[in-house]
């Protein structure tokens, strides 16, 4: 492996590129193995770049067929050509056109980066660095061109040819059976928002007038014989336009935005300007092929992509230490979208979820790093929960901290100011900063300082004084490459809850009028004045900031704020805590005591009866407790996830038990016979239905397997279908099998279906799982080639099975590092996504690490390893400062 220190890329480094493109036209003549790309460059030297150097340009695996200087055709010795690099060492002094003739083979590329196939149809990808992999190019995001693309391919082979920008002409190849398009993109843009698609399609389409009357044609392009399924898209896209323009005035700038739909992508999605190209499983939809929560993600991610198209497109990175700074502030934007459109409160809490579940992980692990990491090895390991969510985070504390009105008004300074360059956190936190006066130098330590700030809180009151102190103290564990950390800027959005429930409205002139303390030092306290009696505080209402709270509240005070808190995320975080702490205990060998466990499950029966169908997808949250990864989490050190898994189905039991009635009076009351909608209202009585059966089954298995399997047979939609099988799964036996027998068969013609079969299989806590998830490698719908299949039955096995993937015989880490060798000789970006699964090794308890470490190194000492894995398998055998 090939880990040399000249491969480490570091933001210091950074300076401008000597040359600068102009221009960019190109010629594509599609053929399955044999495509010719023919690129010609209008360049100059920057004058903010170094003069009499040469010029170098980025490749990757291209076979160059000539190169053209100002039309001249270079002879051998003018130009140096490496597969990963072009040389002409002496260019002009002044401006010139260069000339590239590559030839590509998409149908070989199983990276799935530059231009491939997928189901037969061309498409590329080019984020970070695939643009290189099409032709010889400067493939940095700091060199913007005007692109004019012409594609040309068999008719019958790709009637839609599709490319970036307006079209521009179409028509046939005068005596052939091929056709061509042209399109032009008028906004200067980087190589990675490079895209052209070429296939047999189908199209969903409607006009979107703008906020200044300008008619845009906004489509869906899908395969034939799909475009039913492609509604969905359709109409959350249209409402992302409207949004944006509502909310944060942006319009969009073309008359056509197209979205194409492809089965084999390495992500969710990408932005590439006016034709966004995606993953399927984040388009296609219908009731009775897509859960409640594919239709929120396909919600969310079109309308992520479409923000893009201001938040990364019209202002872009400068390099890619910046990628935060359209990811992170895009993110918040699609959550503030979702929010919107469906439950702010619901999916504040869906959001901190993933953001505990995923980012926090990150953090207290060996892959830990800052928003804005200061050196990477490969790119591509850095589109992280850390870079996205967190970074969404530091966006929603901004916004928290100096209130809406300046938040607008510093988003429109940041976007007329940097429109059509490329940008850095610098850039955008200045716009803040001068709208608002303040010195933001201090909140800006959040982009380059890893881990997850701890902040506890302890309250005293003063019954005499009436007064009541909150202490707060913060202090960061180490992570790789930074030993000690600094205080963070921490908003802390507060309230008191009296004991009998009521709010309190006491004094505290350190919170400002949107209840909020600014807490930026490594401790401090504030006092309130006038309380009238012993409050129960709120804080981190609507998780204020992305930090681990320790509160010394107890149970029963926690029990209040579950009952009364008018803040909606803090009434489920006190269930969650109050859970957490049992499900700690018993986990360790503690037996939680039956007080406490009576006393949470009488207040969930109290939730259930007075409160759940108030808001049912509240309530659903409620019910839910946390995951088995999450307690891992929690305990940090030493973890057996048996005993995690035990101990959770035992909670679940108690609850289930404790409020059996409502339960069960919920599972009848909420099934609709009325026809399916994907909106949040509906969604919601589904979901709480789904957490009732579920904790039904946990109590008795014997009738639960009953309702599953009435559920399972009448369904009438994937969600309750899926839910009732997946409920199925805890209890072994025929039924069981007879269900996941009869689903296979009503969906083989579905591969995404298939997906949700496959990974509700790879999840069984049983033994035997690891040879399952073996045997449906060899069913005819897996392919080691489609991301999608990889992730759904190999990467839900490592990622959700936390007992079976951390085996005690170590047989599943050995099993997740055979597959990601596999992978990495296909598809590196996807071994090395499954290979992050890995990341939890070190809380292990010591037989699982020692299995674990073993098969890291078996992955380690194998040469030829792509750069994606070595990075990530390197990182997590390095000696972490945590232990
Ligand atoms: N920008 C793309 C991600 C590209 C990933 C490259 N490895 C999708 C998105 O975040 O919108
Ligand atoms: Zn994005």
């Amino acid at each position: 492996m090939r880990t040399d220190a000249a491969q480490i890329v570091r933001l210091e480094d950074y300076r401008p590129s000597d040359f600068l493109i102009e221009r960019v036209e190109l010629d594509f003549k599609l053929h399955p193995a044999a495509t010719k790309v023919t690129a010609t460059l209008s360049m100059r030297p920057n004058p903010a770049g170094r003069s009499d150097v040469p010029l170098a340009l980025d490749g990757d695996e291209v076979n160059l067929k000539s190169v053209a200087l100002d039309g001249r055709i270079l002879e051998a010795g003018e130009f140096e050509a490496r597969p990963e690099l072009l040389t002409i060492s002496q260019p002009p002094q002044g401006p010139f056109r260069l000339t590239i003739e590559t030839e590509i083979n998409p149908t070989a590329n199983t990276r799935l980066m530059g231009l491939y196939r997928s189901s037969g149809n061309y498409c590329t990808q080019c984020e970070a660095e695939g643009f290189r992999r099409i032709t010889y190019f400067l493939d940095r995001p700091d060199v913007l061109a005007v692109y004019t693309t012409r594609i040309e391919a068999e008719l019958d082979e790709a009637p839609v040819l599709l490319g970036n920008g307006n079209p521009v002409e179409s028509g046939s190849v005068a005596g052939t059976s091929r056709h061509y398009a042209v399109w032009h993109d008028p906004f200067p843009k980087p190589s990675y928002l490079f895209a052209i698609v070429g296939g047999r399609l189908g199209r969903v389409a409607k006009p979107f007038t703008t906020m200044s009357g300008r008619t845009v044609a906004i489509a869906v392009y899908v395969e034939p014989g799909k475009e039913d399924r492609a509604g969905y898209a359709l109409d959350a896209l249209e409402r992302s336009m409207i949004w944006d323009e509502k909310v944060f005035g942006r319009e969009y700038d073309l008359d056509v935005f197209n979205i194409v739909a492809v089965s084999d992508f390495n992500m969710g999605a990408m932005e590439n300007k006016g034709l966004n190209i995606f993953n399927d499983k984040y388009v296609l939809a219908s009731p009775e092929t897509a859960t409640d929560t594919d239709y929120a993600n396909i919600e969310a991610i079109i309308a992520h992509e479409y923000f893009h198209n201001w938040s990364g497109n019209r202002v872009t990175c400068r390099d890619w230490f910046q990628l935060c700074l359209k990811e992170g502030l895009t993110v918040f934007r699609d959550q503030e979208f979702s929010s919107d459109e469906r439950s702010r409160a619901v999916h504040r809490i869906a959001e901190v979820k993933t953001l505990r579940a995923r980012q926090f992980l990150e953090d207290a692990g060996p892959l830990a790093h800052p928003v804005r990491p200061s050196q990477y090895r490969e790119i591509n390991n850095f589109y992280t929960a850390t870079v996205y969510e967190k970074g969404a985070e530091i966006v929603r504390m901004l916004k928290t901290l100096i209130g809406d009105e300046d938040f607008r008004r510093g988003m429109d300074l940041y976007y007329d100011r940097c429109d059509g360059t490329a940008a850095t956190v610098e850039d955008f936190l200045k716009a803040f900063a001068d709208v608002t006066g303040r010195d933001l130098s201090h909140f800006a330590r959040w982009y380059g300082q890893s881990g997850t700030p701890c902040v506890s809180v302890h309250g005293q009151y003063d019954e005499a004084a009436k007064t009541y102190r909150l202490d707060f103290k913060q202090h960061t564990l180490p992570t790789p490459g930074q030993p000690t950390k600094d205080p963070m800027v921490v908003p802390v959005a507060l309230g008191l809850v009296a004991q009998d429930g009521q709010p309190m409205d006491a004094e505290c002139e350190r919170v400002d009028s949107r209840g909020v303390f600014v807490f930026d030092k490594a401790e401090d306290s504030i006092a309130f004045t006038g309380v009238a009696s012993r409050p129960v505080p709120s804080v981190f209402r609507g998780f204020s900031a992305p930090v681990k709270v320790s509160l010394d509240l107890s149970n029963e005070e926690l029990l209040i704020l579950l009952r009364h808190d008018t803040d909606a995320f803090n009434r489920w975080q006190a269930a969650q805590t109050v859970a957490m702490r049992m499900l700690v205990s018993l986990s360790t060998g503690t037996q939680a005591s039956d007080e406490d466990m009576g006393a949470l499950s009488s207040a969930f029966r109290g939730f259930a009866q007075s409160d759940a169908l108030r808001d049912p997808a509240f309530a659903a949250l409620v019910l839910t407790l946390p995951s088995e990864s999450d307690i891992a989490q929690e305990i940090g050190k030493d973890v057996d996830p048996t005993a995690i898994h035990h101990a959770r189905r035992t909670m679940r039991q108690h609850i289930g038990r404790a409020c059996f009635e409502p339960l069960t009076d919920f599972h009848r009351s909420l099934a609709r016979a009325e026809s399916y909608s994907p909106d949040a209202a509906s969604a919601g009585r589904r979901a709480l239905r789904n957490a009732a059966l579920d904790l039904l089954t946990a109590a008795d298995p014997q009738a639960g397997e009953k309702l599953a399997s009435e559920q399972f047979e009448k369904a009438g939609n994937m969600t309750d279908r899926l839910a009732s099988l997946n409920v199925l799964m805890t209890i072994p036996g025929t039924v069981r099998e007879n269900a996941i027998a009869s689903f296979e068969e009503r969906y083989r013609n579905e591969p995404l279906v298939l997906d949700k079969w496959f990974t509700l299989q790879a999840a069984i806590p049983e033994d035997t799982t690891l040879d399952r998830v073996k045997r449906l490698m060899e069913h005819p719908a897996f392919s080691m080639n489609n991301p999608n299949r990889v992730r759904s039955l190999i990467g839900s096995f490592a990622m959700l099975n936390q007992v079976q993937f951390n085996r005690e015989d170590g047989a599943g880490y050995a099993f997740l590092a055979s597959i990601v060798l596999r992978a990495d000789e296909l598809n590196p970006q996807l071994a090395s996504r499954l290979l992050t699964a890995f990341s939890t090794w070190r809380m292990m308890e010591p037989m699982r690490r020692g299995h674990a470490r073993r098969a890291l190194q078996s992955i380690a000492q194998k040469s030829n390893l792509s750069r994606d894995v070595g990075d990530i398998v390197n990182r997590s055998l390095e000696e972490s400062p945590l232990l």
